[in-house]
């Protein structure tokens, strides 16, 4: 196969060594327990607690369900302000509890719920934010909890791409009320499908805890109309060995948005997101962003072009969630009510960005995109 016949991805899952993952196959097997927090479970909600730097975890089976659970371990109930710019589950979450999202715009800079524009939508039925830290950048959750606190609204970050992201030090799963992680296989982290939710307290954990298993509080006690949302002893074991490798994989992240913006921040037309100093970054997704008229090519083109010699970026996200039909006759998701996430949903691709990405490999992307 020639080289340019291989397909790249926008990214590719981490896996752990098979040895070590077979070995601790080997003990469930002996074990015979599979699921309902078992000890692999337990282990890893302990270790991830420890390496994110968060008081309380629980995991779940996958991130949709901890958004679809956190919306009903505070009662969320009649509208929540959030992003348009997103992937679908951010809002799906609320379809699913009954509630009714309410679009509001982004900012540019980070493509953020602009918390300039919360104010102006709260209504009487508001109960809470649910904003996104969009590609891991910490949204502004210093005036975002202040509006809330302003409104006693409830504050539910969809952190999904956030993991292991520190501002100052401080794990930014500690915003808000609740933070959700997403541990699919396509993210920094993964347990091949899985997620978290991040609370403050041990009530709240429990409540979680409760509801992710179908709200049992006790062998026959049911204290809510919970779901089933656990993860397995495979997963949570997976987990476990995948904390070993996750600073040498995001530090080669690193050294690969290193290599894009080296070559990339020179060219007229492609704009990025400047990561803050005071961050400790995942570099999960590298957005770029195209300027038509500069660049000389439409977003589309370059996205096009890159497929036809295999390489496959991906436009996170295109199209806005305001505009799939289930969301689109909304008041809230018209097209001049959200100007700026119109502006940067026409202009994003995500560069392939995953450790095993090779300096050949960076080449051949660069190449396509130099030579327009
Ligand atoms: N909130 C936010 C902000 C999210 O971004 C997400 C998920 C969620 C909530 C929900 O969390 P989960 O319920 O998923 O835990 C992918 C992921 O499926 C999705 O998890 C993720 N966000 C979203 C941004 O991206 P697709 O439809 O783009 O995935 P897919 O299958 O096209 O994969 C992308 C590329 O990755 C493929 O072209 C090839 C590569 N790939 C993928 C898989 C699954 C592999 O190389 N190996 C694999 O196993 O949604």
């Amino acid at each position: 196969m020639k080289k340019t016949d291989q397909k790249i991805f926008v990214t590719q899952p981490v896996l752990p060594a098979l040895d070590e993952f077979t070995d601790l196959l080997k003990d469930i097997w002996g074990r015979k327990w599979l699921t309902n927090n078992g000890k692999y479970h337990q282990d890893f909600e302990k270790a991830l607690a420890d390496y994110l730097g968060v008081p309380y975890i629980s995991l779940f089976s996958n991130g949709t369900l901890a958004l679809i659970s956190a919306l009903q371990v505070l009662n969320i109930t009649g509208e929540v302000i959030t992003t348009p710019y997103s992937f679908v589950a951010t809002t799906h979450a609320l379809w699913w509890n009954n509630i009714k999202p309410v679009f509001v715009d982004v900012e540019p800079e980070f493509c953020n719920l602009d918390s300039k524009k919360i104010e102006a939508a709260i209504t009487p039925k508001t109960t809470a934010i649910l904003p996104v830290h969009v590609y891991g950048n910490p949204c502004d959750t210093e005036a975002i909890q202040e509006i809330a606190d302003r409104y006693g609204l409830k504050v539910i970050y969809d952190a999904a791409h956030a993991f292991g992201v520190k501002q100052n030090g401080q794990s930014i799963l500690n915003f808000g009320d609740l933070s959700i992680l997403s541990f699919h296989a396509t993210k920094v982290f993964n347990t091949i499908e899985g997620g978290a939710i991040v609370c403050h307290d041990e009530k709240t954990k429990k409540r979680i805890d409760y509801l992710k298993n179908f709200g049992f509080a006790g062998e026959t006690e049911v204290i809510a109309p919970g779901i089933n949302a656990k993860m397995n002893e495979v997963q949570s074991a997976f987990g476990l060995l995948q904390l070993k490798t996750i600073d040498k994989n995001i530090l080669a992240r690193k050294e690969i948005a290193d290599f894009y913006c080296k070559h990339l921040d020179n060219i007229d037309g492609i704009e990025r997101i400047v990561v803050p100093e005071n961050l400790h970054y995942n570099y999960g997704y590298f957005p770029v962003f195209i300027d038509e008229q500069k660049y000389g090519m439409t977003r589309d083109a370059l996205y096009e072009k890159l497929k036809a010699n295999n390489i496959f970026g991906r436009r996170y996200f295109y199209p806005l969630i305001s505009q799939f039909p289930t969301y689109r006759g909304l008041e809230s998701a018209r097209p001049e009510n959200l100007p700026v996430a119109e502006m940067i949903t026409d202009s994003v691709i995500c560069l392939p960005i995953y450790p095993d990405l090779t300096r050949d490999d960076l080449k051949r992307i660069l190449d396509i995109i130099l030579n327009k």
